[in-house]
């Protein structure tokens, strides 16, 4: 049921086409939404204000979605509204709720929207983590359909629509909503206001038709995903399950030709924009002296003086596949006894959803692995894996890249997976070696990765025995090939090309006003 995605075809790129970049965003932004104010929605916040004591504290959340967009809104301004979830948020906000962020230098505005206990358990932790977070990547975990979770999204939905709409208000406004859980608010905008230009992005797969057709309450969710103008998967297999879906399942005119879906008289474009990271960014902060004091302190307190490295950084979910790749490692350590005292494992697994049993589980379950792993191969004061579910702060996940001669990425299924091209991004050295699930939306991209299947424990041995054997010529490579890909397809891209689409749209929408 899950696509392979290498077979697939990815809009190439010419190397003679100069890069995105912040600059170019910048132009692209002025020009297109220079009369529009534009809104971002996501339930996740870009900055949380937390107590520590007596103090306030101004975090930044670990999260793929606001690692690339908040580069975005730097460039274009705007607002950009979402769940005030932090203990000393309130404290945070002026008398609309609103507050400049980046705090140091602000450039955009965040609205924060209040959600009772009860919505934000039964929203968040229901309906868009327990039914449509598994729903769509199909890792057979089975979706919980509960009524209450349902009626609860459909209510935090219609909050966030009047908060987009009060800012909206006497604006000619762009909103871009971002994921799953806001099936329901391009509707709720487009029956309240016809002229706000609403563009949707969904950072995970849409399954198959299929898996899709056992959700309760699939028509409702298809129905206020196409009241959006544009919606924008990572790929196009999802943007194919998600016409499909629509085909199957509600009255509508579906063009596959043109991937567009037309209901009630209103068009809705689906389109793939590959998200990705800034590369230079990150390669400037990779080669950083503060990067660099940072990875001689963690090869000497954790260990790895000497040792190959292999590395594992993901938010502990059971998408990703870590017990798979503990397996995997687990099985080649066994055949290939010579790397004994050799090689160490790292894997950082940032908790996250913890309230939901199954991630509860596979927190136990990656312990109790790391555990008998360890127990199995200790030599003296040396084990094979270092494990660690504290999360670490953005300067040290690039030193971890750097510290990394492997990094694996073996998701059972994930959108995009940002971790692949973040590794890239942090090796302007132009070593290291990536293994990388086929089954990420990354691998179409990264195709000089050693592509793995997680769910073949076998065949992922082998394949780590071959990054750990890989001589350096090949690595050099497979890396900069790599670099190059990541390079162009860069984050400024994908937003650019969001931006730049929307501008079309609202110029199709001025032509057929005139008309
Ligand atoms: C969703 C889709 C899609 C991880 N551990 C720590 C940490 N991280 C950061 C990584 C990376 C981010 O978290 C994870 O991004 P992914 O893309 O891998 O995964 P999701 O969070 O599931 O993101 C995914 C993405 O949205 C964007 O559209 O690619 O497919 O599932 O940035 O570096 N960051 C810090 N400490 C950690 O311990 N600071």
């Amino acid at each position: 049921m899950i696509q392979d995605y290498e077979s697939e075809d990815l809009e190439q790129v010419s190397e003679a086409q100069p890069y995105w970049t912040r600059d170019t965003l910048r132009e692209v932004v002025e020009r297109v939404l220079a009369r529009s104010h534009f809104i971002v929605v996501s339930n996740r916040e870009p900055y949380i204000h937390r107590f520590d004591g007596e103090e306030i504290l101004c975090e930044r959340p670990v999260s793929g979605l606001v690692t690339a967009l908040e580069p975005v809104m730097r460039v274009c301004g705007g607002t950009w509204v979402a769940h005030g979830s932090g203990n000393a948020d309130r404290e945070s906000v002026d008398a609309n709720d609103r507050l400049a962020v980046p705090p140091r230098k602000p450039e955009y505005t965040l609205r924060r929207v209040w959600l009772t206990k009860e919505d934000e358990d039964d929203y968040y932790y229901g309906m868009s983590n327990q039914a449509i977070w598994p729903l769509c990547h199909i890792v057979y975990q089975r979706p919980l359909f509960d009524i209450h979770d349902w009626e609860a999204y459909g209510r935090v939905n219609r909050q966030f629509a009047t908060a987009v709409l009060d800012e909206a208000r006497g604006h000619q406004a762009i909103v871009l909503i971002q994921d799953y859980h806001f099936a329901l608010l391009p509707r709720l905008l487009r029956n309240a206001d016809p002229n706000l230009l609403i563009a949707q992005f969904w950072h995970f797969p849409w399954p198959n038709r299929e898996a899709f057709r056992i959700c309760p309450w699939g028509p409702e969710l298809l129905d206020g995903l196409l009241g959006n103008d544009l919606l924008g998967f990572h790929i196009r297999y999802h943007g194919q399950n998600f016409l499909e879906s629509v085909a199957d399942t509600i009255e509508a005119r579906v063009d596959r030709d043109r991937f567009s879906i037309v209901r009630g008289g209103q068009t809705t474009r689906v389109r793939p924009f590959p998200i990705s990271v800034d590369l230079d960014a990150l390669s400037e902060q990779a080669v950083a002296p503060e990067t660099q004091a940072r990875v001689a302190r963690l090869r000497q307190q954790l260990g790895l003086t000497g040792q190959r490295v292999l590395l594992g950084i993901d938010r502990l979910d059971y998408t990703k596949g870590i017990p798979e790749r503990l397996r995997a490692f687990d099985r080649l350590l066994g055949s290939h006894p010579e790397l004994l005292g050799k090689v160490r494992f790292v894997q950082i697994g940032a908790p996250s959803r913890t309230r939901i049993a199954s991630y509860k589980n596979l927190a136990r379950e990656i312990e109790e692995l790391v555990v008998e792993i360890n127990w199995r191969y200790a030599q003296g004061p040396w084990t094979p894996i270092v494990y660690s579910d504290v999360p670490v702060g953005p300067d040290d996940v690039t030193a971890y890249y750097q510290l990394a001669d492997v990094c694996i990425a073996s998701s059972l299924h994930d959108g995009m997976n940002l971790v692949a091209k973040e590794y890239v991004g942090a090796r302007p050295d132009g070593d290291g070696v990536l293994v990388l699930s086929r089954f990420t939306g990354a691998a179409r991209e990264l195709e000089q990765s050693l592509a793995v299947n997680p769910f073949a424990v076998d065949e992922m041995a082998c394949v780590l025995h071959q990054a750990l054997s890989m001589e350096e010529p090949e690595r050099r490579a497979r890396m900069a090939a790599l670099r190059g890909t990541v390079a162009r397809n860069n984050i400024y891209r994908w937003a650019g090309k969001i931006v730049d689409e929307l501008g079309r749209i609202a110029m199709l929408r001025r032509l057929e006003v005139a008309e």
